[in-house]
């Protein structure tokens, strides 16, 4: 099984501020785990990041008959971006959404998910630990 997690933009940040919110590990920190994850669980995984919506629509159309899913944090653009959503039902591949905070439990704009209406899982406030989640979830399907 090959997965592609996609990382939206700021999330490269991650550990330098807002430690309240995101906790004290790095991007690089998350980009390890999550290749000893799937280490453990015998998947390949490729990771993306970027702080551009076009380059994330790109990397989704890139994706299509060449991943068994997805696992995407857009970060900000999860609450903007109608682009994501519809490149994500353009390929039709499985997808699992994940925040490392709890996005409703946050300012009110951002407990509404344009990336959740595809998403097949939602993963919110389990930190850096959800995107282990959501590689079991797939493993587990
Ligand atoms: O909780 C999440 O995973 C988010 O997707 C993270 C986004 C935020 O816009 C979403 O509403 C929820 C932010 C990404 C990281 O932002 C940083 C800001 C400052 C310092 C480090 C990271």
């Amino acid at each position: 099984m090959k997965l592609l997690v996609i990382n939206g933009p700021n999330i490269n940040m991650l550990g330098i501020r807002e430690k309240d919110i995101y906790g004290n590990d790095s991007f690089e920190k998350l980009e390890k785990d999550i290749f000893a994850w799937a280490g453990d669980m015998g998947i390949r995984v490729e990771m993306f990041q970027s702080n551009h919506e076009g380059a994330i629509v790109d990397k989704i159309q890139e994706a299509y008959g060449n991943f068994d899913g997805i696992i995407i944090n857009p970060a900000a653009y999860t609450h903007t971006s109608i682009a994501i959503l519809d490149a994500l039902k353009a390929v039709g591949i499985p997808t699992v959404e994940v925040h490392i905070s709890d996005i409703d439990k946050r300012e009110k704009f951002r407990a509404f998910s344009y990336v959740s209406l595809y998403a097949e899982k939602v993963i919110k406030g389990h930190g850096l630990l959800g995107y282990k989640e959501a590689m079991e979830y797939f493993v587990a399907k």
